[in-house]
């Protein structure tokens, strides 16, 4: 508790308080038209993904209907999403891609 503040009972903290920042999942989620190798593209541009690991990603979306491309705080994940969406448009592809809270 505090000292010299007249016997009142105050707790001060000494470590100064630093909040973890919340995650979000970055999901790619599967199409029937979006091909195969645009969706690895996305993943090694984008995702930073090499090749093994852009392909088992994308394998996961057309197999299971979603995929996880990654977790990061809010305004990276925002940004990744964007950059998807835009980019899939740009090229005429129906490809989704959506964050959710961890
Ligand atoms: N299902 C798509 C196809 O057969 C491939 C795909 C994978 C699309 C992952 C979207 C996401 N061409």
């Amino acid at each position: 508790g505090g000292s010299g503040n007249r016997g009142t009972s105050v707790i001060t903290r000494v470590q100064p308080k630093v909040k973890k920042p919340s995650l979000y999942r970055v999901l790619l989620l599967n199409d029937d038209y979006t091909p195969m190798e645009f969706v690895i593209h996305i993943l090694e541009r984008f995702f930073q993904k090499d090749r093994e690991g852009a392909t088992r990603i994308m394998l996961q979306v057309h197999n299971h209907g979603v995929g996880e491309c990654g977790v990061y705080t809010y305004e990276v994940a925002e940004t990744k999403v964007m950059q998807v969406m835009d980019f899939a448009k740009e090229h005429q592809h129906p490809l989704q891609c959506v964050m959710e809270k961890k």
